[in-house]
């Protein structure tokens, strides 16, 4: 069981991350567009890593698919900016991300950085700058740990480059915090274990709408169920025509959510959906299923806090309809052109 021993080993590998990312220094030099790149999971790890490290450095920071950046370049880079590229690979060989860092690597305007589990790789040798998470060889197909791992290190990175020390104390509770979350996979069951439920939905918004897109391709890749991401209230836009009594949505909370939350619970309840909430709370917040996160930590800074409650969400779904997360149907664990 590759990938469920590799979701329950991530908070000791936290620590280990935080240590690499601890020991290492950036090129601090100015730059106009921080741009975080990467393929499948770790394009939504780079969605969520740009939100964080926007809101923590103040610099603009956007995440592209690396297939666009060679595809679209001039849609997505400007010739007169200048840019720090942030490539994220587990693998650090996966086609596009090479072929997006060597489409780049020589204009004096960009330099790069890699963020993988591989530094002996393509990836690593094309980029000017590298955190590698050598300790993290997942065998599984599914990105788990190294997910939460690499949003950790660049989490790290932008308090780093911040220099905001309250940012770095609230990122060394993350290691502690995953493992007692590790701890509350029961609390998911009424979810993953009601074959009633075919439709899973995550809402999450900010940097919390990589980690929704992530928990998609979790469920998605683990039990091949349909589902969907939206930023929390544009989904009363449109696609909450699809609710009804086979829909679990999960909703993704935080403080500037707070009081826009109980209304769109209330309008899904009310088409037949189940809803399950997860983050902080008030004691008087309705749903169906609350996982209820403590206040000592910023949301922003516990986004990796969050990352077992879906994939144990998904493991425990496959486990349940009687698949092999091992072995997810059409998958490889690179992609290669
Ligand atoms: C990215 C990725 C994964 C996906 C699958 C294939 O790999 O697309 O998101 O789950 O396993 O690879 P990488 O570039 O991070 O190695």
């Amino acid at each position: 069981m590759h990938t469920y021993n590799e979701i329950m080993k991530q908070a000791q590998q936290l620590d280990k991350t935080k240590e690499i990312v601890q020991s290492l220094t950036f090129n601090e030099d100015a730059v106009d567009i921080v741009l975080f790149t990467g393929c499948g999971t770790s394009f939504y790890l780079a969605i969520a890593a740009a939100r964080y490290y926007q809101s923590a450095t103040g610099e603009v920071a956007v995440a592209v698919p690396a297939s666009e950046l060679f595809l679209h370049t001039d849609t997505h880079i400007l010739s007169n900016k200048k840019y720090n590229i942030i490539g994220i690979s587990r693998s650090g060989t996966t086609s596009e991300i090479i072929l997006a860092l060597e489409h780049l690597n020589g204009s004096e305007n960009i330099r790069t950085m890699a963020v993988t589990c591989n530094g002996d790789t393509p990836m690593a040798e094309v980029a000017n700058e590298v955190i590698a998470l050598n300790d993290i060889s997942e065998k599984s197909v599914v990105m788990t740990q190294s997910f939460s791992n690499m949003l950790y290190a660049l989490q790290l990175y932008a308090a780093k480059i911040s220099q905001r020390v309250e940012l770095m104390n609230q990122l060394e509770k993350i290691p502690a915090l995953v493992k007692t979350a590790l701890g509350n996979g029961e609390q998911l069951k009424q979810v993953t274990e009601d074959l009633t439920k075919k439709r899973f939905i995550f809402l999450g918004s900010g940097a919390y709408n990589g980690l929704a897109k992530e928990a998609t391709l979790k469920l998605k890749e683990m039990t091949q169920t349909e589902c969907e991401s939206y930023s929390n209230l544009e989904f009363r836009h449109g696609p909450i025509s699809i609710v009804d009594e086979a829909t679990v949505v999960i909703l993704f909370t935080q403080k500037e959510t707070k009081d826009f939350d109980q209304a769109l619970i209330k309008d899904i309840q009310k088409l037949g959906g189940f809803v399950g909430v997860i983050g902080i709370a008030s004691a008087d917040l309705e749903a169906d299923l609350i996982i209820r996160l403590s206040e000592d930590i910023d949301d922003l800074n516990r986004l990796v806090e969050v990352v077992p409650y879906f994939q144990l969400l998904a493991y425990q779904r496959a486990i349940f309809k009687g698949y092999d997360p091992d072995k997810p149907r059409n998958l490889t664990q690179v992609v290669s052109l």
